[in-house]
């Protein structure tokens, strides 16, 4: 009896690290530098981010311009992710902006501009 109940015990446990594996498949993160300038590139940004597939969260630090994405591995890639970021006009990584959407985007947002607004 003492054996069955160990043997229970042990799949019990196994059952609950499975699904926590499980989980874990779902969510990742990569944090991605980006030529951000002010509190107005992190709004284009996030907005953009977050109507693309597989991306759960995104937040950019303005001071460090570094833009940390938590997202499914499923569902989408770094590369997918650091072209979104490119297509939103905004370098990522070693991608360049894409150059339409950069032309868009407000002058204090664009590369070697200072923004009165940080
Ligand atoms: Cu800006």
């Amino acid at each position: 009896m003492k054996k069955i109940k160990t043997i229970l015990f042990v799949s019990i446990l196994l059952m609950f690290a499975n699904s926590i594996n499980a989980q874990e498949a779902t969510k990742a993160e990569i944090k991605i530098k980006t030529s951000a300038t002010c509190s107005m590139c992190k709004t284009t940004i996030e907005n953009y981010l977050s109507f693309e597939k597989g991306i759960k969260k995104s937040s950019l630090d303005v001071d460090s311009k570094i833009l940390t994405v938590t997202y499914n591995p499923q569902k989408t890639t770094p590369e997918k992710i650091r072209l979104a970021v490119s297509k939103s006009g905004y370098d990522a990584d070693d991608v360049k902006a894409n150059e339409k959407a950069y032309n868009n985007l407000d002058d204090c947002c664009k590369k070697g501009k200072v923004c009165t607004d940080k």
